[in-house]
């Protein structure tokens, strides 16, 4: 088999999805997910002007020689533009190799190693009370594991928190907006809301928070600290990942379980976390790392040091991503847990999928390949429209981590 044709689609449908599709000789195609939130056009152009003319001739069986033929290829590697377009290859062809082989991906990856993949959903509200009742609201459509965000005190918006009765959406079209933040408010009103919240609801269920890269070491170690009691599943992303040594002084004081990476694109951001066992889950995604063929080795290593998955699964992912990130969760040993946020009804007719929940899990389907299909008819009527996440100041005017 050869591939004959690859091209690059980039829709609206609500927000920005970069969708790679490779054709080949024997009809087969298959489909990759290269969105990156805010940065969709770098990978385009990556794709179009530096990968495409590159695969045409090649065997898309060949999934581990394209793979290090596009990283130590082109000489210049890591980084989210290349991955997520090394990324969105990656999974189309391990698409096609399914389909070529009659079987869904998942038995391409090891077989199904759990029944379904347990996921959590979003609840976030303007204060308190409304966090609690949006908990209330993702427990009563099934869901077993529960992130909570809330407004914070003082504070007019907050990250994960949407303005009126609109979902939240990760990224605002338009230039980016800018949001006002206080380190003391937030680490005063977080240990309220998870006690509130294991009052109302008791202790079966899982609870999440996400920080947002917003603390420093210290304070972080402060937070979960205080969230101890309150036996959270994760805390999330609690300080920016660059000095991976940071983890050390939170690890130092607190057994709170802490996630990171879903802003890492290779294994070479996530190596010491992993060896010195800092951090209990990994959250890179299929798109950002590099693909299924990256993501897996990943998972592996992770593995050696007793840290699990917990796949960034947030809706500037594709419907074709979340099916591949189904299929991963559904094979790997080491799986933790995986990010739900449905996508919108114009999302999901775009790219009609055989992915479904039920009762807390998700189910990748059985049809073969990665069970994705894109209508690019209806695509075509949702143009790209420029569109990013807020930028984040402190209160006297410092631009601040996001
Ligand atoms: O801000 O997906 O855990 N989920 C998140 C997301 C991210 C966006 C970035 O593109 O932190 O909401
Ligand atoms: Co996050």
């Amino acid at each position: 088999m050869k591939i004959t044709k690859a091209a690059v689609n980039v829709c609206s449908p609500g927000r920005n999805f970069v969708t790679f599709k490779l054709e080949t000789d024997e009809g087969l195609y298959g489909l990759g997910d290269g969105t990156l939130n805010g940065r969709e056009l770098a990978v385009v152009s990556y794709l179009t002007e530096h990968v495409i003319p590159c695969l045409i001739g090649r065997d898309p069986f060949q999934t581990e020689d394209i793979w290090q033929y596009l990283y130590r290829g082109a000489y210049w590697r890591r980084g989210p533009v290349t991955m997520s377009a090394i990324g969105a290859v990656d999974m189309a062809l391990w698409d096609i190799k399914g389909k070529a082989l009659n079987t869904p991906v998942y038995n391409l990856l090891g077989g199904k190693s759990r029944n379904g993949v347990l996921v959590y959903a979003h609840a976030n509200g303007a204060d308190i009370e409304e966090t609690i009742d949006a908990v209330g609201r993702k427990i009563g459509l099934g869901y077993l594991a529960v992130r909570a965000q809330s407004g914070i005190p003082g504070l007019d918006s907050t990250y994960g928190v949407a303005k009126g009765n609109k979902p939240y959406e990760p990224a605002e079209r338009g230039l980016p907006s800018e949001s006002l933040w206080s380190t003391e408010k937030y680490l005063r009103s977080v240990p309220d809301l998870f006690e509130r919240l294991r009052k109302q609801f008791g202790e079966d269920v899982h609870l999440l928070h996400d920080c947002h890269h917003r603390l420093t070491p210290i304070e972080a170690a402060r937070m979960g600290k205080e969230l101890e009691s309150h036996h959270l599943f994760w805390m999330e992303d609690p300080v920016p990942a660059e000095l991976q040594e940071g983890f050390k002084v939170i690890r130092q004081h607190t057994t709170t379980p802490i996630a990171t990476g879903e802003v890492f694109n290779t294994i070479w951001d996530a190596q010491e976390l992993l060896r010195e066992q800092w951090i209990d889950y990994i959250r890179m995604t299929v798109t950002h790392a590099g693909g299924l063929t990256a993501l897996k080795k990943i998972a592996d290593f992770a593995a050696l040091f007793h840290v699990r998955t917990g796949c960034h699964g947030a809706t500037d992912l594709s419907p074709v991503s979340m099916a591949a990130a189904l299929h991963f969760g559904m094979a790997i040993h080491n799986f933790g847990i995986q990010e739900h946020m449905p996508h919108n009804a114009e999302t999901d007719s775009v790219f009609p999928h055989g992915y479904a929940f039920e009762e807390g899990y998700m189910y990748p389907g059985d049809t073969p390949g990665l069970g994705v299909e894109i209508d690019e008819k209806l695509a075509a009527t949702y143009p790209y429209q420029r569109a990013y996440l807020p930028i984040n100041r402190k209160l006297d005017g410092t631009l601040f981590d996001w």
